[in-house]
């Protein structure tokens, strides 16, 4: 190898570290170590949970554990007031109706805006809705021309100048949103622009939705998953009043942080009827405790916008968390919940969360439904999986057409009329 090439080589080596996360994590097995996770059928006073009528109680404890100490209260809900702003009957070539909605969320129309994207199959009397937040703004979802640019901060990126998208980020997300493979199958597609309700960095609080609910930032206070979750139950409330869309087959689904927003959001509402996570890792689907990929200290020093101050409290001491993930994943029993990983995503940890998945399956047992019907981890591309479902497929941290045929298979298997 010339001494460029070789160059060349430990530039790319760097690379590939980098998009995996910092050198400190662990990807080696035999260094997970051992952990014992807290048991979601015991009661905090010891008791254990026997049967159905007893599950809401503990419910309740453990989402009160899940707001104090990892993601934050979310204050009261508070009525939306909406303008639909556009409608094209016309759109992906004939096959959708695409509206966009303006939405105000905080009770009062000095708050942020909310701006939905929702694409409706024609010809489907009152569809079932996918609705997920996106990273790159409406406009990124789909090439489509008449989507509304976003004006809205954004990270630094492909296309993004002055933390402003640029025509160049148009469609640039549809490989994640597959709108026309939804719509043919008979579903509608509902989005909005996270950083709409919450910019995502650090000081992004003042221009979030969270200064008018009026709060002092308390240790449980929420922070940008708990306001990007309550956008997401926001969104929820205008498919209720959209008649022409069915608000009790709504699935809300996420990737990455998005994922993990979709899982907390799905824990709170139960009016989803359906919840999905993609490659949603560290304090979305994968077990806090194991020692793999991404670290609870790693997220809240990188991200500290994210979760509540209480759970800086457990950087390093993750054993002494009152729950773990695969709690959050129960508080959605009996309700379906699919979990998806990506081999090469090993950042998220896909074992950990195949192994969350399947510490949730006695709340949804005890509940009366199937489960996960699964005892081992499946190889790639091989789903799993009854009421909690689950795959691995090939490849890196992304959301892609096989993820999405997945999650409408198993939209078929339960939200179908
Ligand atoms: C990473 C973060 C992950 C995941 C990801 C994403 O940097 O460490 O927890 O959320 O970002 O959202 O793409």
């Amino acid at each position: 190898m010339t001494s460029v090439g070789r160059a060349l080589a430990i530039l790319g080596t760097a690379a590939a570290i980098h998009a995996q996360g910092p050198s400190e994590a662990n990807y080696d097995e035999a260094k997970v170590g051992s952990y014992t996770l807290p048991d979601p059928l015991v009661f905090a006073n010891g008791q254990p949970v026997t049967s159905k009528e007893q599950w809401p109680a503990r419910r309740a404890e453990i989402l009160a554990l899940f707001e104090r100490e990892v993601y934050g209260k979310t204050p009261p809900a508070r009525p939306i007031e909406f303008e639909v702003t556009s409608r094209d009957p016309k759109a992906l070539g004939g096959a959708a109706t695409r509206e966009e909605i303006t939405l105000w969320i905080t009770g009062s129309k000095a708050g942020p805006p909310l701006r939905l994207l929702i694409y409706k199959p024609n010809g489907a009397a009152r569809p079932g809705v996918f609705l997920g937040c996106n990273f790159g703004g409406n406009h990124a979802i789909d090439a489509d021309p008449g989507i509304t640019m976003s004006k809205s901060w954004m990270r630094p990126g492909k296309g993004v100048e002055n933390n402003r998208a640029t025509e160049a980020t148009r469609g640039a997300e549809a490989s994640r949103w597959q709108a026309k493979m939804v719509v043919a199958r008979g579903y509608a597609l509902a989005t909005y622009y996270y950083g709409d309700i919450f910019p995502d960095h650090k000081d992004g609080r003042p221009d979030s939705i969270a200064p008018h609910f009026g709060r002092e930032q308390a240790p449980d206070d929420w922070n940008a998953i708990g306001a990007w979750a309550y956008g997401l139950s926001r969104a929820l409330d205008y498919i209720e009043r959209d008649k022409t869309l069915d608000a009790k087959r709504v699935a809300v689904l996420g990737h990455s942080r998005l994922g993990k927003t979709s899982l907390w959001a799905g824990a709170r509402d139960p009016r989803f009827a359906m919840v999905i996570s993609n490659d949603s890792g560290e304090d979305g689907a994968a077990l806090a405790r194991r020692n793999y990929g991404e670290t609870v200290a790693r997220i809240n020093t990188s991200f500290p916008h994210w979760f509540d101050g209480n759970f800086k409290r457990y950087n390093g001491r993750v054993a002494d968390l009152p729950v773990d993930q695969h709690m959050l994943i129960s508080l959605i029993a009996p309700r379906p919940v699919y979990v998806a990983s990506a081999v090469e995503d090993r950042w998220a940890d896909p074992r950990g969360e195949f192994l969350s998945a399947l510490a949730a399956d006695p709340v949804y047992r005890l509940l009366g439904t199937g489960g996960i019907a699964a005892k081992e981890m499946p190889g790639i591309h091989q789903p799993v999986g009854s009421t909690i479902g689950y795959h691995i497929r090939a490849g890196v941290h992304d959301v892609t057409a096989y993820d999405w045929e997945r999650f409408l298979d198993f939209g078929d298997r339960h939200m179908k009329r």
